[in-house]
């Protein structure tokens, strides 16, 4: 059957609308409520200053790193300005979406006047700003990325009984796992008797505080950050703790293991958090887990593009791996439509094709209106396949569908 361009196009402007309209659950960022206090960041020097924009500035400078880093926020949202947007066009993925999110707030980028957009954010008040990007974004549940290791954090979760609801906890733990020798201090400082060695007290203690944490957070899940040699079951602490603290926990809990795979770390140190780079990952790794796991739930996001294809694969082996997002270098439109394509053909529905993973909280905004665009994009095209073949859709289910990539598939999954 073949289908009218007029009958393409009105398919294409419904699912745009419904995409455009349908509230998300936001699976993995580094924002944090407002109760969080000087956490949460937000406002034109925090866009400015992203990790993802510094090493794009960095490229264009001759100064020192050291020199960079010791300037004050302000004088590097400054120099980072000039540098991408007033010396040269803002055309890269991060730069435009600082543009497209001023543009949403109402302000005309057209002026390029970095002194009115400060004085636009100095007069928010932020419990209403938190509303009023919720509302911009299309967002009503965001999960954070809670670090019970980071001392800023920790004073929130010990003294601290104010709650957003919008905002839910992921329990992280890279330094328990990735750096097991700086964790047994504070592990002991915590009252969890735990040895340098991964015995059977050690291990008890372990779970004992990841129990402990889940608990206090609420957390939906635990996640973990992982290079791209990640290997298991392995002798390394990692592994031991992986094997007998995190794989029963999840089990004895339900709550999924989410593996971050194919950072590598500070492949450039003077860049700090802007230095982190990508590795391709081994697969036969996920694989491992979910057949011999089968009892706990893996929601599962890879670094390298050469991964995609296979984690695709490996999904459609096990009900117990979750795909989700486009994860920081993949997250650019080329790669998200290439990505989101190869997922919906491979996997149908059973995806969470994005999360945000904003730091700054007005990231929202353009994160999601990017995305939005795409997805939107290769849905229409997939669902005018459908229509080609005479299938009839409702706008019913495509609200359906369309929900469930935005959220449902995710607490589904973890429920
Ligand atoms: O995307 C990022 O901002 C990275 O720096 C990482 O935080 C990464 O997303 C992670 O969660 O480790
Ligand atoms: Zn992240």
């Amino acid at each position: 059957m073949r289908l009218q361009p007029e009958d393409k196009a009105a398919l294409r402007d419904k699912v745009s609308r419904i995409v455009a309209k349908t509230d998300i659950t936001d699976i993995h960022t580094h924002i944090y409520a407002h109760t969080f206090g000087g956490l949460l960041l937000w406002g034109i020097d925090d866009l400015l200053t992203y990790h993802y924009l510094i090493a794009e500035t960095m490229r264009f400078l001759d100064m020192g790193y050291e020199h960079f880093w010791a300037l004050p926020k302000s004088a590097q949202a400054e120099l980072v300005w000039k540098t991408l947007f007033l010396d040269r066009s803002p055309i890269s993925e991060a730069c435009r979406g600082v543009l497209t999110t001023l543009e949403k707030l109402g302000l005309d980028v057209s002026k390029r006047d970095l002194q009115e957009y400060r004085r636009f954010f100095a007069a928010q008040k932020v419990q209403d700003y938190v509303d009023r990007v919720f509302e911009l974004a299309g967002v009503k549940t965001v999960v954070m990325t809670n670090d019970p290791f980071d001392d800023s954090e920790l004073p929130h979760w010990l003294n601290s009984d104010q709650h957003d609801s919008r905002f839910r906890a992921a329990l992280r733990l890279d330094v328990l796992l990735n750096s097991w020798q700086s964790a047994i201090p504070k592990l002991r400082e915590w009252g969890y008797n735990v040895g340098t060695e991964i015995n059977s007290q050690t291990v008890s203690e372990v779970r004992r505080f990841i129990v402990d944490w889940l608990n206090r957070m609420n957390a939906v899940y635990m996640a973990v950050s992982l290079p791209p040699t990640f290997t298991f079951p392995e002798a390394s602490p990692r592994g031991q703790l992986i094997s007998e603290c995190i794989l029963p926990v999840a089990i004895e809990t339900g709550r999924p293991f989410a593996m971050m795979i194919g950072v590598k770390k500070l492949t450039n140190p003077a860049l700090r958090l802007a230095g982190d780079s990508v590795g391709k990952a081994n697969i036969d790794v996920v694989e491992y887990l979910c057949v011999n796991y089968p009892e706990a739930k893996f929601l599962v996001t890879m670094l390298a593009r050469e991964n995609q294809h296979e984690l695709c694969v490996a999904a459609r082996k096990f009900r117990n791996l979750h795909v989700f997002g486009c994860w920081w270098f993949l997250n650019n439109p080329s790669l998200i439509d290439e990505i989101t394509r190869m997922r919906l053909e491979l996997l149908g529905l059973s995806v969470t094709p994005q999360h945000s993973d904003a730091r700054v909280l007005d990231q929202l905004i353009y994160k999601w209106a990017h995305s939005r665009d795409i997805i939107a994009n290769v849905l229409a095209d997939k669902y005018i396949d459908l229509a080609s073949t005479g299938w009839q859709i409702s706008e019913d289910e495509i609200k359906r569908d369309v929900s469930a990539l935005f959220g449902d598939n995710f607490w589904r999954f973890i429920a």
